[in-house]
């Protein structure tokens, strides 16, 4: 066949979709078979990820990528945010479901890891961003629980699902990179570290490289799906932001930063080596691990999160005229730290924008309009930061911006981050990780090159939007100045 398909398997913090992606020689297509929530519980014990229900979306949304093509899948590829687990027993049967990132059980426990191996150290050492949720964090905040003591293996999530449908257990790179137990300089595990701080790396099941082969659907699967097998599972970039960045529309020769968006934003640049001066810790920048030796450099930023938040307290309005009506609320009035751990817990968003401003002495948005406005405005500005940050600490400077991911659909918050930024913005793919998924196992199957060619062929056929900067970058500047004193 010219013709190949491919699902991706993309779960995202709210909802879960699995795509078809349909390649051929000089052919891109992708297609949504199946979309889901995914809803966190608030249980006794804390925040918890809804694991189960979860695989059920993935198994309904197998069968509906089936009836796309026939029965008939070249492979299946999964990727989900970062840093979370499930542990499992001596029997393979997990225990209990997997904390939520956001989950409180990990205040102050940094501090305390800082005391037995000081911050410094820790990024010399992985190259991490300080994250309260990074999986050392969490280990240790887990440290004296029942659940660990009897753990015989853990799965970061993509894996667990993957060990779900074929069996076969594996720890894929681009997210093992986000645990803060890999050293970016070997691409492998940092046994000092873990040692230092008495985790079992033996927990972990061996790392996959994006594009290893990974199984193959288990008959009970296939049953369930209606698929035709042998079905393949191929490892992708399983971290999201993995996925994503590979699918970055950049041509060869251009020097780019990028922003992938969603419930984050992360922003920042593709380098071949980490960063891994004190200088780049202060400014909290993260080496995450991308394809083919690619270092991802970028910063955490709260992201439309903060959004989403609000407009859940709001009551769900259509979010396209409250956008309309942000467009006419004047700019930069009063802007918050975007990247401010503060705004990390759900929970009285608004009101908690609203406290920020008031603490630094700004206007205090009121009306939904002005607090949209006020986030759309602090998320350019923190992308602008974070886009000039990383080009001095990597002192790689670029000549334009992409943005890709579920932003891509926010027209306003496209344009401010190009005024911000003062550089063109070029926004899409907003499927980008799930085009990423595809791309990896396509090319493991080999119908597409390298990088830079899968590039190629993204450019070639999805499609593209270009906002040139507004204005001038003075008055955000000035903003800037007012958030961080700089
Ligand atoms: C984005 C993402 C980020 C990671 C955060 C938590 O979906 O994967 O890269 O820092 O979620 O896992």
């Amino acid at each position: 066949r010219a013709v190949h398909a491919y699902a991706a398997v993309d779960l995202g913090a709210s909802s879960g979709r699995v795509m078809v992606g349909r390649v051929g020689p000089d052919s891109l297509e992708l297609t949504e078979a199946h979309r889901f929530p995914n809803r966190p519980m608030r249980v006794p014990e804390g925040l918890r990820w809804d694991i189960l229900a979860l695989y059920a979306g993935v198994l309904d949304g197998l069968r509906a990528a089936g009836a796309h093509c026939d029965g008939r899948l070249d492979s299946v590829g999964i990727d989900s945010w970062a840093v979370d687990y499930g542990l499992l027993d001596a029997d393979g049967a997990l225990l209990g479901n997997p904390v939520h990132y956001r989950d409180s059980r990990t205040e102050g426990i940094a501090e305390k890891v800082w005391a037995t191996l000081p911050a410094e150290e820790l990024y010399a050492a992985t190259g991490l961003q300080y994250a309260p949720f990074n999986t050392l964090y969490q280990l240790v905040a887990a440290r004296s629980t029942d659940q660990l003591a009897h753990a015989r293996r853990l799965l970061l999530v993509p894996d667990l699902l993957s060990y779900w449908l074929t069996g076969e257990q594996g720890t894929e790179l681009t997210n093992a990179s986000t645990t803060q137990l890999i050293d970016p300089r070997t691409r492998d595990w940092s046994h000092e570290v873990a040692s230092r701080l008495g985790i079992d790396l033996g927990l972990f099941a061996p790392l996959r490289q994006p594009g290893d082969p990974a199984g193959v659907l288990r008959a009970d699967v296939l049953e369930e799906t209606g698929l035709k097998g042998p079905v393949p599972v191929t490892a992708v970039g399983s971290h999201d932001t993995a996925s994503a960045v590979a699918a970055v529309p950049a041509g060869g020769s251009q020097r780019f930063a990028y922003i992938s968006t969603g419930t984050w934003s992360l922003a920042g640049l593709e380098l071949a080596a980490p960063v891994l001066t004190e200088e780049s810790r202060a400014a909290n920048f993260t080496n995450e691990l991308g394809l083919d030796g690619t270092v991802r450099y970028l910063r955490n930023i709260m992201g439309l999160w903060l959004l989403q938040e609000c407009v859940r307290a709001w009551g769900e309005p259509e979010l396209g005229a409250l956008l309309l009506d942000a467009a006419e609320v004047p700019a930069l009035r009063s802007v918050v730290d975007a990247g401010d751990e503060a705004f990390l817990a759900p929970g009285r968003m608004p009101e908690r924008i609203a406290e920020a401003c008031r603490a630094s002495g700004q206007p205090v948005p009121a009306s939904p309009a002005e607090i949209t406005r006020c986030i759309l405005d602090s998320l350019a500005l923190a992308h602008r930061r974070a886009v000039e940050d990383a080009q001095r600490l990597a002192d790689q400077p670029v000549d334009v911006v992409h943005i890709v991911g579920g932003g891509t659909r926010n027209a306003l918050l496209c344009q401010l981050t190009a005024d911000a930024c003062g550089l063109p913005v070029v926004a899409g793919p907003t499927e980008a990780a799930a085009l990423g998924n595809v791309l990896v196992q396509a090319r493991a199957h080999g119908l597409v090159g390298d990088l830079p060619a899968m590039r190629r062929l993204l450019i070639r056929t999805q499609p593209l939007t270009r906002y040139e900067p507004r204005g001038d970058t003075a008055r955000w500047h000035e903003a800037q100045v007012r958030l961080t004193g700089r």
